[in-house]
Order: C-alpha cells, then structure tokens, then sequence
C-alpha cells in the first residue's frame, strides 16, 4: 500500500466565490466573505477548500477566463486579501487548493492581446493559429462547447485562433516550449505563496491535437502532465485533482496510477454524462438511473483497489443541485441529503462538498431566462430556440440541468437573498432562502450539516473508511445502493435508498449480522438480516462486529 498523504483522509469543499459571502454589499461575493465564513468551514471539519477561480478576469465564463494569473480580480479583492485568506485557513487547518485554468486564457490577457497583433511576436505562437479553409471561411467545422463555430478569425493576422470553449477563451498552444515555461513559472509562484494545490480545469484537453481534430486525451496529454509534475509538483507536500470529462476506467490510472508521476486524483464524469441525453445533451429530460450509475461508481472503485486514488463527488459549480437532480428536494429533503452524502463520503477516495450542499440546498427553478447568467445555457437558449424548441421546454431542462442551479447565492440566514449580501445579488438567490439556510439547520433536529459533519469525522476516525476495498452490493436493484468496505478484519456496510417509497431487498448471508451504527438518518440500526428494509431515502452505515 502506498503511504499516507494528508489528502487520503481530508475532505474537500468547493467555494465559488462569485456566490459565497458579499463582504461590501456590491452584490459579488469576494475573499474578505469567505475569511469571514472560515469559522463555517471549520466546524464542518474539512481539510481543504478548492477554490474556483479568483484571479484577474473580465468575467465572461466567471473567472475561467483568466486575464493575469498573478494577480486578484478587483471585486473579490487584492494578493493581500488571498495571502490573509491562505494564512487565516492556514491556522484553522485548512488548505487551499486553487483553480489552474491553463486550457485557455482570457482574449483580454497580455499574451493574447499581443498574438492577436502580429505573427511575428513570440506571443503569437502561445496560442493556436490555423489559416483560412478553402472558402476563405474557418479551418474546419469544429464547434465551441458554449456554441457558435470553435474558429475565430482575427483580421490583423489574416488567421482563425481556436477555443474549445467560448472566443473570449482562446486555446493556448501546449506545444510551445517558452509557454509551458511560463506557466510552470506561475504554478510554482502561486505553490511559494502556501497553497495546498491545484484544481487543474479541463487538464485532459492540453494535449490536443487539430489537425487530427483529437482534443480530449490528445497524443501529448501524458507526457506533459510529466512534464509538469517534474517542474513544478514534484517533492511538494500538495493534492492535485485533474478535471477530466473524458477520463474513463480504461484511461484513469494514466493520470493517478502507481509511478506516474503525474496527478493524484481526477474528477471523472462518466457518471454524471450517462444521466444527460445521449443525443440532445444536459438540456433534455433524461430519467436518472440508479442502476447505470453503480456500474460506473463500482467500476471506479475496482480500478482504485490497489493503486491510484479518487475525487468523489456528485455537485460541482456546473452541476445541478444534488437533491434535486438525484434525490427529492421536497417533502424528503433531508433524508434525501443525508443519504447522498452518506453513500458517496463513505467510498473510496476524497470527498468533495460543493457550497450550500451540507444545507441541503435545491435548484433555482427559474421561470424566465432573463433571470439566468450563465453563458452556456444563454448561448444554448438562443441556439436551440432557433432550431424550434419551445423556451418553455428549453427552461424546462435549465431547471434540472443549468449550471446557475448551483450558482445561486450561498444560504446563510432568513435575511433578504438569504444573507449574502446586503446589496442586489449578480444572480437571484432562491426563493426558498428564508427557510433553507445554514443559521435554520443548524438549529433544527435533522441538520443536514451535523450529518456532514458527522461523515467527516467517521473518515478521520477510521482507517477502512480511507483504505478499505469496496465491495458491490445488490446491483442490480433499481432503487438501493448497498456495498461494503472492507480493511484487514474490519467491515463496514452501507446502504441507501434512491426512492421515495419504502423498499426491500434480500442481502446474502455473509453480509447480515451485528455492529456498532456509526450513522443513520432514520432509526440507529445495530444488526443487518437478510431483509433489509429502507424507508423512502433512508441511509446508514454499520461497522460490523
Ligand atoms: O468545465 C469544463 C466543461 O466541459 C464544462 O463546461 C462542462 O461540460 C459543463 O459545464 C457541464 O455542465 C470547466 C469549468 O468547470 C467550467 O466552469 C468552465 O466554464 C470550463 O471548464 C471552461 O473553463
Ligand atoms: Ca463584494
């Protein structure tokens, strides 16, 4: 077995700062709120806080368009707020780990801004330049993931540059050698200043290839993530997390796998993607099913056994809320949280917590599209109404699957837009603020965030939690994810039940028998027999005698 790392036993938790605490009243969350809401944070008990980005930005994608990566966008504040937010989280025991957002920069970087002017510049080779096609229109007829063509033409250089993502966020050029360099130089800037880490968004895509029209997982993609742990990772004490929407069970171990040297863990989405539509995408309704979706965790949890690690997580700032995509956000909101949160802490790997989940918090359900900001589902919108879907239908789908479901303000009290700012907030908070919040949970009986709280602690207090195997239960049940963990003669089962309906289901034998309840969400339960019986969302955990 490999050796302890701190990040074996942490859990993580997502702050998105655009969304979290207004320190100012201008309405934008910033770095002096989250130092204020720390105390939060450290009584949920986690390790570290994976920050989405903060840096300079003209905010077209909310900061994944970074304009300088050495410095703070003015309304989240300045480098003195970020070193007293590392310092502060620092002595509370937390640490930072950063959004790294090298895919692409911002069109209004200095790189960018000089590349565009002149072929001859070095600039322009940091980014990717293809001439005209035949037709004088772009190379090829690839597509940007918020929409419209992924070539735009820029006059000056009579050439197309690409952007997977929007054209105010143009690919950097991987292949050039003084651009890695620039960016290694940055990367260890920010590791010298006392982060935990780097988030690296998109990482599988650097490695492309145009021509070839391969962008995720491209023929480079290995040998420069080694490239990058040589320079800038290696011998540092950090936890690195590679977004990987391609990433599959054939191809994961590549990234995280015993003498790699590259990354510790990814955030992989196979789990996520086979709920979307498999030919109209996230904005169709598609049924959830339980029963696709434990193949895909189980099988990630067979390829960790014996080497390699794992990111757990069912929320992010591009998903939707966990309750309401999964579970029910209703009248069983909090068994549905605790049982989320139940299954998916207590698998092998570190788990990920995204802001307003320990609450308990749901969808935005927006009625109208002007009340959305996001650019995908705006871009999406416009797309898609001029193919003819009705706007009723297309914000039917936003309700379950727009990211700005998770970007609604942070719910902090009964106060107006739940105590986030004392201003007008970016984005409506949810109308449900005033009785879903942290200041009501936490004083009612069920809290969603004592049962946090309590998982994270299980994780720190027990060692088959981090390093046992996991072994498959029941998968073939529609309704009910069982499975066990098991370390040296230490047992744990775990079960939970996806439906709003009591359910039962026979264990076999060998798993049935007594232990110690380490958590529950309805009844304490002390023995297993082989009819187990779940009320509707019902969770709990057993350590078996
Ligand atoms: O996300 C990558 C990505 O592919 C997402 O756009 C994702 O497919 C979609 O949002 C699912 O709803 C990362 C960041 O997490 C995202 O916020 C950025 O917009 C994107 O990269 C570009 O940097
Ligand atoms: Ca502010």
């Amino acid at each position: 077995n490999t050796a302890e790392r701190w990040w074996h036993r942490a859990t993580g938790y997502q702050v998105y700062p655009r969304s979290f605490a207004d320190s100012n009243g201008d309405g934008v969350g910033d770095i002096p709120g989250i130092i204020s809401k720390l105390g939060h944070l450290s009584d949920l008990g986690i390790g570290f806080i994976w920050l989405s980005p903060v840096y300079a930005s003209p905010m077209i994608d909310n900061g994944y368009d970074i304009s300088d990566y050495r410095n703070i966008a003015h309304e989240f504040g300045t480098l003195e707020d970020m070193d007293h937010l590392i310092a502060a989280a620092k002595d509370r025991g937390i640490g930072i780990v950063m959004d790294l957002v090298v895919n692409h920069t911002s069109s209004l970087h200095a790189w960018f801004q000089r590349a565009r002017t002149s072929r001859d510049l070095p600039e322009h080779d940091f980014y990717i330049w293809r001439d005209p096609g035949p037709d004088g229109g772009p190379p090829d007829d690839m597509r940007a993931y918020f929409g419209g063509p992924a070539w735009t033409y820029v006059e000056e250089v009579d050439r197309y540059y690409f952007h997977y993502f929007s054209p105010a966020q143009p690919d950097l050029n991987w292949q050039n050698a003084d651009l890695r360099a620039a960016i290694y130089d940055m990367m260890s800037w920010w590791l010298d200043r006392g982060i935990a880490g780097f988030r690296m968004d998109v990482i599988d895509l650097i490695g492309k290839d145009v021509d070839a029209r391969i962008y995720e997982e491209g023929p480079d993609l290995h040998p420069l993530i080694q490239e990058m742990h040589r320079k800038v990772l290696a011998g540092r004490d950090i936890l690195t997390v590679g977004e990987t929407w391609s990433a599959s069970t054939d191809t994961g171990l590549l990234y995280c796998g015993r003498d790699r040297k590259e990354i510790d863990m990814v955030f992989e989405f196979s789990h996520i993607r086979d709920g979307w539509h498999p030919d109209l995408g996230k904005f169709a309704a598609h049924p959830f099913n339980l029963v696709t979706f434990k193949r895909t965790l189980f099988a990630w949890q067979e390829l960790i056994r014996d080497e390699g690690w794992h990111a757990l997580f069912l929320s992010n700032h591009d998903l939707p809320r966990q309750v309401s995509y999964y579970a029910d956000d209703g009248e069983h909101r909090r068994a549905s949280a605790k049982m989320l949160a139940t299954v998916m802490h207590l698998l092998k790997g570190t788990p990920f917590i995204y802001q307003g989940e320990e609450i308990g918090m749901t969808n935005a359900k927006f009625e109208r599209i002007d009340q959305y900001r996001d650019l995908d589902t705006l871009n999406h919108f416009e797309e898609q109404v001029a193919l003819g879907v009705p706007p009723e239908t297309f914000i039917a789908g936003a309700n379950r699957n727009s990211r700005d479901n998770a970007r609604t303000p942070m719910q902090w009290n009964s106060a107006p837009h739940g105590g986030f700012t004392t201003g007008t907030p970016w984005i409506e908070a949810n109308p449900n603020a005033h009785e879903i919040n942290v200041e009501q949970d936490l004083i009612h009986p069920e809290s969603i965030f004592d049962h946090y709280r309590q998982l994270i602690q299980i994780r720190k207090d027990h060692d088959v939690v981090v390093f046992g195997h996991t072994v498959p239960l029941l998968l073939d049940d529609p309704d009910i994810l069982a499975y066990q963990r098991k370390l040296g003669d230490e047992t744990l089962l775990v079960a939970g039940n996806f439906s709003d309906k009591p359910r039962r289901a026979e264990l076999p034998g060998e798993v049935c028998g007594t232990g110690e309840c380490l958590i529950h969400s309805h009844d304490v339960r002390n023995k297993v027999d082989r009819d187990l019986a779940l009320a509707p969302y019902e969770s709990f955990a057993i350590l078996m005698k």
